[in-house]
């Protein structure tokens, strides 16, 4: 087992991977930027070291400055934790060259899910359903309008190198597809440094589906079941809850056993999650795999019972998973709710320092968050700033919870979006479970209820 961590990441993440650290016995390494000095990763971990300015670029980005702490402190390993270099191919190649452990799948494996009509290929291949579309990127209008025709419209025009929403563009008719393919191209050219699009039929208002796998080096594979993420905007989701209320226990067991013999068949290893799409009548595709730890995996360990960071720590130091596939229980229904530093009905950034954070616990919540009274939400980065989750017997008394709890939250100083999530909760369509991808430009076009109503934050 490693001896030393080095945690590439800031935030409530940071200080998850320390958790799982501390229960393991394993000494951390902090990284942080100038803008991070006083943070509680710093603080909690055994040693820090600054990275830089606070610039994501020239800080959490910067993988000389990471590398070189990482040997300065004798770290024998890295987790990435997400965003920032958690799906930098780069970075685990890297590691590899300064032996130093990667925590998260091969360079292999990230290049093949980063490179999305790559992936679709090698799961089409393995088994796995796709949306119907073109194979491989398309490079001219002509194809493009034969791929579109053959599919009929609408279709939509992704980045190979995009992802979680960037490079996309919707086509309903033939006169719009030229200027579409050229526009994705431009823009993933620009944004990644790679044009390749590719084309997929479009699905309206679909939810999003997605399945959490763990895989070790000694050929096993798991999956811990899925969460729905359909409660979304502009790409970010906003709440999150584990077991989708619509799947059933034969489609998970079915998805599960398809996701599992997908991973195998490209050696996935450690954490990985399987994005889809599931229709109006219920039929589910895959779309695209996300190679690292996911912010909402907290859900997913409140209904396993699995400890996600944990079990990758142990998989990077090459001990097998330990866990078969009988040996996970799906137990009750865990919900999450992002609090970002914003304003509920604007959602402009609200950064700043926050005078007063108290948030109730009580039975089946889980918080995980860095915040504190006088602490600081910077600009600089994303403005998550706690994770609530609730968990309960079943849906209803897992929304009770969450309800209760986001009542009994004080965050003063700064806006957050609670009084955006307790306007979700009691919408009958999300008590209903009757969630999609366009459930939030229902609920924004909707009028607001009366001004104060909802005094937290
Ligand atoms: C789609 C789609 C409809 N049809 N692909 C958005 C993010 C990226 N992961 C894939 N996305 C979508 N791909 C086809 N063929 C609709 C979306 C989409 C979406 C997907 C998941 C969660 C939220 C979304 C919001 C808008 C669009």
């Amino acid at each position: 087992m490693f001896k030393k961590i080095l945690i590439a990441n800031r935030g409530e993440i940071a200080l998850r991977v320390i958790c799982a650290c501390r229960e393991l016995g394993i000494k951390t390494v902090a990284v942080h930027s100038t803008a991070d000095e006083h943070a509680l990763h710093v603080r909690f971990a055994d040693e820090a070291v600054c990275i830089g300015p606070p610039r994501s670029a020239d800080s959490y980005l910067n993988v000389p400055a990471i590398i070189s702490a990482a040997e300065i402190t004798g770290a024998d390993a890295i987790h990435p934790g997400y965003g920032f270099l958690s799906e930098s191919a780069y970075l685990a190649e890297v590691c590899e060259a300064c032996h130093i452990r990667f925590i998260g799948p091969s360079p292999h494996v990230i290049r093949l899910m980063g490179d999305k009509a790559r992936a679709r290929r090698a799961m089409k291949k393995a088994g796995v359903p796709i949306l119907p579309g073109s194979d491989g990127p398309v490079d001219s209008e002509e194809r493009g309008l034969r791929v579109a025709k053959d599919l009929g419209y609408p279709v939509i025009v992704k980045a190979a190198a995009g992802g979680g929403g960037r490079g996309m563009r919707i086509v309903r008719s033939p006169a719009d597809l030229g200027a579409a393919l050229r526009t994705a191209q431009r823009e993933a050219q620009a944004a990644f440094g790679v044009g390749d699009v590719y084309i997929e039929k479009y699905i309206e208002g679909p939810r999003h589906i997605e399945f959490q796998v763990l895989g070790d080096h000694h050929g096993h594979v798991i999956h811990l079941g899925e969460r729905e993420c359909s409660i979304q905007r502009r790409h970010q989701k906003l709440i999150e809850e584990a077991p989708s209320p619509v799947l059933t226990e034969r489609q998970r067991r079915k998805l599960g056993g398809v996701v599992v013999d997908a991973a195998k068949a490209v050696q996935y290893t450690n954490a990985g999650t399987f994005e889809f799409l599931m229709d109006a009548a219920g039929d589910v595709y895959f779309i695209e795999a996300n190679t690292r730890l996911q912010v909402e995996h907290g859900i997913t360990e409140m209904v396993t019972g699995v400890d996600i960071v944990k079990a990758q720590i142990r998989i990077a130091a090459g001990e097998r998973l330990g866990l078969r596939q009988g040996d996970i229980g799906f137990n009750g229904h865990a919900i999450e709710c992002r609090v970002n530093a914003e304003h509920p009905e604007t959602f402009t950034p609200s950064p700043g320092l926050i005078r007063t954070f108290a948030v109730a616990g009580g039975p089946g919540v889980r918080v995980d968050t860095f915040a504190h009274a006088e602490c600081t939400v910077s600009p600089y980065y994303d403005s998550l700033v706690a994770k609530i989750m609730a968990h309960g017997r079943d849906r209803r008394e897992a929304i009770a919870r969450m309800k209760r709890t986001l009542e009994m939250t004080v965050v003063e100083g700064i806006h957050t979006s609670i009084p955006m999530h307790l306007r979700i909760l009691d919408d009958p369509d999300f008590l209903a479970g009757r969630l999609s991808t366009a459930f939030m430009e229902r609920y924004l076009a909707e009028p607001r209820p009366a001004a104060g109503a909802a005094a937290s934050a």
